[in-house]
């Protein structure tokens, strides 16, 4: 069904920031896309205004309600707020089983039509997503139905959040030379804009001082960008001083220079801007492939080790897809497995294994390869809109 048969004009998202940037950080990003591209109406409910604003600097904490870009915003923190079935949107979505008020679904239980239900999961390249994306949960005590919808790398998943025109920014800002500007607005020296540039986004167990070893004897200059706290421990005993945005020190061929954190509408362009970018979690990861350039990603921790399961299926899709280039897609999943803890390297094989890493990168094109692999399933929120479509047709149809 396309977007002007649809019935659907309003949505509420609910948001639970358990930690970090990534659960507001997809959440404020899905909700833009929809407004933006679908026209929808979204109020996005979110516990923790705080870290928000940290992607958005215009976010007020103080506020219960706000409207940024057009976005309705309500600081979600009365889990005993009154709801009446007015109140409720066509949509509603719930980000990884955050347990959206009991007020709010006993509305949605009195709505006609009901709402469409999805819970947004996490992403992860498994295959047990493909059996599923798309279930159907019935309410144990009212005739509702949520509905699970996974991101993913497959079509038989919801595909990955991307934005349209996302491509068209990227090639413009290239053309303008947008990075000069961008790195001078950040502070970077002419020198540091010249060398090899890395952005270093990862958790704090990286083991990024072994890195940092071989960066110090690279034989050429190497400028490491890294946002205020991340790696704060190891980043302050390389500067010698507190890791605050701004400080930067020198070491060998390494340059260490800590930056802001960027508004998240303008993340990109770090991405874009350097040679290539560690990442982490959920939504930079899909950046970073998204920008078609070398990336490498550290995976958010669970128990019993089970990102490394979640890691190594990653990078089995990632090898097969690339099969064409199996060394150098090889050497990317090596690297990989180091970086986050599944093989404990020597110092010399750390060199070896960035080394051969780097090379593979940026010399084989594989970056962009990929890149045109995940943006052949679609975009995850036109995918969601059809997704509802296709339940409120079939509500529509069962109701005749
Ligand atoms: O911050 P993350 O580690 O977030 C998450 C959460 O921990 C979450 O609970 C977990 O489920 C998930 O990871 C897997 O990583 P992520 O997902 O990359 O989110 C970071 C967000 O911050 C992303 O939207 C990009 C944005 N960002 C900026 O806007 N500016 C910056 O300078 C940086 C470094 C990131």
């Amino acid at each position: 069904m396309s977007q002007n048969q649809s019935h659907f004009t309003t949505l509420a998202l609910f948001c639970k920031v358990v930690d970090n940037y990534g659960d507001i950080g997809i959440c404020w990003r899905l909700s833009r896309q929809l407004q933006c591209e679908h026209g929808i109406a979204v109020t996005l409910w979110v516990d923790d205004l705080v870290t928000f604003q940290r992607l958005c600097p215009e976010v007020r904490p103080d506020q219960p309600q706000q409207e940024i870009a057009g976005i309705q915003i309500r600081h979600w923190v009365h889990q005993e707020e009154t709801f009446t079935a007015d109140d409720i949107a066509d949509i509603v979505i719930e980000f990884f089983g955050c347990d959206i008020p009991p007020a709010y679904i006993a509305a949605m239980s009195q709505r006609s039509p009901q709402p469409v239900w999805l819970n947004l999961e996490g992403l992860t390249a498994e295959e047990w997503v493909e059996g599923c994306h798309s279930l159907p949960s019935p309410h144990p005590r009212y005739s509702l139905t949520k509905y699970f919808f996974f991101p993913g790398f497959t079509p038989k998943t919801g595909g990955l959040l991307f934005e349209s025109g996302t491509e068209h920014r990227q090639s413009a800002f290239v053309a303008n030379n947008g990075k000069t500007d961008f790195l001078k607005s950040l502070g970077l020296s002419e020198t540091e804009i010249q060398s090899e540039l890395i952005s270093l986004f990862c958790y704090p167990h990286a083991p990024v001082t072994a890195l940092f070893e071989v960066w110090k004897n690279s034989a050429h200059p190497v400028t490491c960008l890294v946002p205020e706290g991340v790696a704060y421990e190891i980043v302050s005993a390389f500067l010698d001083a507190p890791s605050v945005r701004g400080a930067v020190a020198t070491r060998g061929a390494l340059t260490v220079h800590v930056i802001p954190l960027i508004p998240q509408t303008v993340y990109d362009q770090l991405l874009w801007s350097c040679n290539i970018n560690f990442v982490r979690g959920e939504d930079s990861f899909v950046r970073a492939q998204l920008a078609g350039k070398p990336f490498v990603w550290h995976i958010y921790p669970q128990e019993n080790a089970l990102h490394h399961v979640k890691l190594q299926a990653f990078l089995k899709r990632y090898t097969d897809v690339l099969s064409t280039q199996l060394a150098d897609a090889t050497n990317i999943h090596n690297f990989s497995l180091a970086w986050n803890g599944v093989t404990q390297p020597s110092a010399a094989e750390w060199k070896n294994l960035w080394q051969e890493m780097v090379t593979a990168a940026a010399q084989s094109g594989i970056s962009l390869q990929w890149k045109q692999e995940i943006l052949k399933h679609g975009d995850l929120c036109s995918n969601l809109l059809q997704f509802v479509a296709a339940i409120q047709e079939k509500t529509v149809i069962n109701a005749v």
